[in-house]
């Protein structure tokens, strides 16, 4: 269910948009100058190990992995079942991982909502979570690809999904033009701090102020056509 509702999420369709992106930040990979700038507020750890992120201050939401559905393309766990994988940063027992092969539209990913009571067996509609209070999203995370970090907000997301986007084909006002960034991973654990003000919508799609008043989810994504395998952990938001 989860890969229709990302049928439309066209990220990085060219590569234009991950090299301006790219250029914005200048340096989104590096470690240590964008570290811990303010008071830190978990998110999760993935260390009770299920599928759901910690329910803190006002977040409550739920894992899930999200493709192009190519037909021949396979992604682990499949996007109606995610479940940690083990082995996680810093040597705790578990991380949100996913691999996968095969995707030619715009690749694979995954990542939470913020704020998305039916994810955890309550009531209510997907919806807008206030991260106004904090300044950067971070985690660590290793893998062998690229990949692509992202806020979404209710501006960029339709409105079957919970947002203020009304779904248009027209070029340039699309919806799901993420404000993101390019981050470049390693196969050892590292950490990364994303400022909001870095990140960048692709400029396919609509055009949407960033707003962390509206932040809906926070996703991790592989370009099309590599053979990826990636995993974060320790996610958190930064005053
Ligand atoms: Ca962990
Ligand atoms: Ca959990």
């Amino acid at each position: 269910m989860r890969t229709d509702l990302w049928r439309f999420l066209i990220m990085v369709t060219s590569s234009a948009g991950a090299a301006g992106i790219g250029c914005a930040g200048g340096g989104a990979g590096d470690p240590g100058p964008d570290a811990a700038p303010g008071p830190v507020d978990l998110i999760d750890d993935l260390e009770d190990g299920d599928d759901a992120i910690s329910e803190a201050n006002g977040r409550m939401g739920g894992w899930y992995t999200f493709n192009d559905e190519t037909a021949a393309g396979t992604q682990i766990p499949p996007a109606a079942s995610f479940a940690p994988t083990t082995g996680g940063a810093g040597g705790s027992a578990f991380a949100a991982g996913t691999s996968g092969t095969g995707f030619t539209v715009w690749g694979a990913g995954m990542g939470f909502d913020l704020n998305n009571p039916s994810a955890v067996g309550q009531t209510g509609p997907r919806a807008a979570y206030d991260a106004s209070r904090y300044q950067s999203v971070a985690f660590k995370a290793r893998g062998n690809v690229p990949i692509q970090v992202s806020v979404e907000i209710v501006g960029v997301t339709p409105t079957d999904r919970g947002g203020t986007c009304v779904p248009s084909t027209t070029m340039g006002d699309e919806c799901d033009d993420l404000h993101g960034t390019l981050v470049d991973l390693t196969p050892e654990w590292k950490d990364y701090t994303i400022p909001f003000a870095r990140l960048r919508q692709g400029g396919w799609g609509r055009a949407v102020p960033f707003a962390a008043t509206d932040a809906t989810a926070v996703l991790f994504q592989a370009d099309k056509d590599l053979t990826f395998d990636f995993a974060v952990d320790d996610i958190r938001f930064y005053e």
